[in-house]
């Protein structure tokens, strides 16, 4: 018996292949993003990996409410998938206690409004 019918399969599959890919590195004591424009409404897929030791990837909201997560290890890649409902500013926290800098590795991230004055389409 196959699952291949149900729908929610399908509509994974639509919104990962139309997702802005974004790969993330973190390293003692920081995130690297190979990307850094984000607009409400649009679907994110984070690739997450370390250079070093294991960190824990956290994005919160600007309510400072955790809103995804997954594990930044070395050798691999972790894959999340986000869409902003809400533009501000959102904080990427550290969820590993990863040496001494542990408390540091943080990183802000805007996102702007749908339909903004500088898009470029
Ligand atoms: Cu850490």
């Amino acid at each position: 018996m196959s699952l291949s019918k149900l729908p929610y399969h399908n509509q994974h599959a639509l919104a990962i292949e139309h997702a802005k890919v974004v790969e993330v590195t973190g390293l003692q004591y920081a995130w690297e993003f190979s990307d850094e424009n984000f607009t409400v409404g649009e679907e994110i897929q984070f690739r997450v990996t370390s250079k070093d030791v294991t960190h824990g990837f956290g994005i919160y909201n600007p309510d400072l409410q955790l809103i995804a997560q997954t594990q930044a290890m070395p050798e691999y890649t972790n894959t999340v998938a986000i869409t902003f409902d809400e533009p501000g500013t959102y904080k990427i926290l550290c969820l590993e206690y990863c040496s001494v800098g542990h408390h540091v590795m943080m990183k802000d991230i805007i996102v702007k409004p749908k339909g903004g004055n500088d898009n470029d389409n």
